[in-house]
């Protein structure tokens, strides 16, 4: 069977952006563009994961016309993806655990430093807005599981079933053989992670997943976990993650890339030192996929994944395109 990702890399026509290869390392070559977006002063770019990315940086972007923030326009742009249930692995109509129960993972920072966070959450279709909120009316950063949905409810969030008919008839099928193994880039982990900088040059980063298809039950990512899913230090850049969580727990590579940033390192350089690291640090990494995107505050951009068949999202001046990124393994 081939794979969307890969179907979308074979099929779609190139050849439309104002991106050159100059203006990313990462070897830009446009997919597909779709949603145009007029430029605002101050050159705003919101950039984020996937295919999916397209339609999430439509509603960042009208949320910054909108004379949003940066956080703002993260939080609005990645609740496109939480609420389609035809994305499977965010949000509403998401995987299921393997006990059937959709389990949900996100969080927020600001260019300040200020960041929430829910994991294991259930229940709830918007976890980016109970994080933001956990960020904004609590003392805390992270809440987990029954905690969570608690204070989601006492916020006002609506509780709900996220696991739609076609989830379940989909785990159905999945019990009978029980097997689980993650794929490279298909949608048992397809986060979306989302960047911004605004007019003002605040930075902001956002992340929200259903973690992996039929994962055991009370498993968490990183895609909760600040400096592994996200990192935001506003006087350096932003980066979130994406993929396989246990590996890129294990290097913490949204902080660690931050972190080369700050040493001077390119946001593309960094990527691809965040990337080499966990290849070097973790075993077995070329069986799955995890890729980072990355902007620094003076707006350049970088991404950089193991496999092929990482696709970004950019939006800026006039045009929201597709990109597919460069990777450490080329087959
Ligand atoms: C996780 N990192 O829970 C998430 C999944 C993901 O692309 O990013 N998929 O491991």
């Amino acid at each position: 069977m081939i794979s969307r990702r890969k179907f979308l890399g074979r099929s779609l026509i190139g050849s439309l952006g104002m991106l050159t290869a100059s203006q990313t390392a990462c070897q830009p070559t446009p997919l597909e563009t779709s949603v145009p977006v007029s430029p605002i002063a101050g050159e705003p770019i919101v950039i984020s994961t996937w295919d999916h990315g397209i339609p999430a940086n439509a509603a960042a972007w009208q949320r910054l016309q909108q004379g949003g923030s940066a956080l703002d326009a993260v939080e609005a742009g990645v609740m496109v993806v939480e609420a389609d249930p035809n994305t499977t692995t965010v949000g509403y109509g998401s995987t299921p655990d393997r006990d059937g129960h959709v389990t949900l993972d996100a969080c927020i920072m600001d260019h300040d430093g200020n960041c929430g966070s829910v994991c294991f959450i259930e229940h709830i279709m918007h976890p980016i807005s109970v994080a933001r909120k956990v960020m904004e009316d609590t003392p805390h950063v992270m809440l987990a599981g029954e905690g969570a949905l608690q204070f989601a409810l006492s916020a006002g969030f609506e509780k709900m079933d996220l696991l739609t008919p076609e989830a379940k008839e989909r785990w159905e099928k999945w019990l009978v053989e029980k097997q689980y193994k993650p794929l490279i880039n298909i949608e048992n982990h397809d986060t979306i992670g989302m960047i911004a900088i605004d007019g003002k040059g605040h930075l902001a980063a956002s992340c929200t997943t259903s973690g992996l298809g039929y994962k055991m039950r009370g498993r968490v990512g990183d895609s909760p976990v600040i400096g592994a899913g996200l990192y935001c230090d506003g006087e350096v850049g932003a980066v979130v993650a994406t993929g396989l969580g246990e590996m890129i727990l294990k290097t913490l590579g949204s902080f660690l890339i931050v972190e080369l940033m700050r040493q001077g390192a390119s946001p593309q350089e960094a990527c691809e030192e965040g990337i080499r690291r966990l290849a070097k640090k973790v075993k077995n990494y070329e069986e799955a996929q995890a890729a980072f995107i990355a902007i620094d505050k003076n707006r350049a951009f970088g991404a950089y994944a193991i496999h092929p068949g990482f696709s970004y999202a950019i939006a800026r001046g006039t045009e929201n395109q597709l990109i597919r990124c460069d990777s450490l393994l080329k087959n």
